[in-house]
């Protein structure tokens, strides 16, 4: 018989919500349990094992893969590094729904909702959400612990930097780049490269804040 990794997920919000709903289809894939600071009881119905003290412990059982079920990119970031430090490897999360081309090369620990499209060549950096009806087109690289919220759309030869929000329904154009850290607000045309750490809204995208 078929024997099916355990995964413990870390957060038990909306987006957990989804994660558990894609991994539940994977026949691969036994979900023991989420973990969250402050709830407590079953999250769809999966149970809220603790506050994430119970990781090590987990580990130590034999329940070795995790998924970070957080949109949030910068904590989704510190929990990585916490849950890789333990020693637990990271499950993908990919709906049977989303099309992803076979040259696509995806990383680890990503989310790839209902809808999605990653075409040919494309590359998804470890951590990233590509959200419901988002489309990733050929040879896009997406740096680590990026957020394509839903509807997102990129032309071929995007370059996006590690940890980039793109809000609701941003749309980018062929061979933009992106750098890391930044936040384009939802319907957000990108048709000039927007450099790192700055916060970008409007048709065209205009920066409005920069940060260190
Ligand atoms: O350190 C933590 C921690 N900090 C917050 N460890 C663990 N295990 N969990 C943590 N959390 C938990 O993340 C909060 O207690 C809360 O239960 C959860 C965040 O839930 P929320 O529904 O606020 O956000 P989300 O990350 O599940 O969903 C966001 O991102 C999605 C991609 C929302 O913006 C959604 O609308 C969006 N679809």
């Amino acid at each position: 018989m078929l024997s099916k990794t355990k995964v413990v997920i870390i957060g038990c919000g909306g987006h957990a919500k989804v994660i558990i709903d894609i991994l539940k289809s994977d026949p691969e894939i036994d979900i023991v349990g989420c973990t969250d600071p402050y709830a407590r009881g079953w999250v769809s119905d999966i149970p809220i094992l603790g506050d994430d003290t119970i990781l090590r412990e987990l580990y130590d059982s034999g329940i070795q893969h995790a998924f970070i079920a957080i949109g949030d990119n910068a904590v989704r970031q510190r929990l990585s590094r916490k849950a890789a430090f333990i020693g637990f490897h990271f499950v993908n999360a990919i709906s049977r729904f989303a099309y992803v081309a076979s040259s696509s090369q995806l990383g680890t620990g990503i989310a790839i909702m209902p809808g999605a499209v990653i075409q040919a060549d494309a590359r998804i950096g470890d951590g990233s959400i590509i959200n419901t009806n988002a489309s990733v087109d050929h040879d896009c690289e997406i740096g680590s612990l990026c957020h394509a919220a839903p509807g997102v759309t990129l032309s071929g030869n995007v370059v996006i930097g590690e940890g980039v929000f793109l809000g609701t329904g941003t749309k980018v154009i062929d061979g933009m780049h992106i750098g890391e850290w930044s936040i384009l607000g939802a319907g957000a045309v990108v048709v000039d490269a927007i450099p790192h750490h700055c916060l970008a809204v409007g048709v065209p995208a205009r920066i409005i804040r920069q940060w260190d």
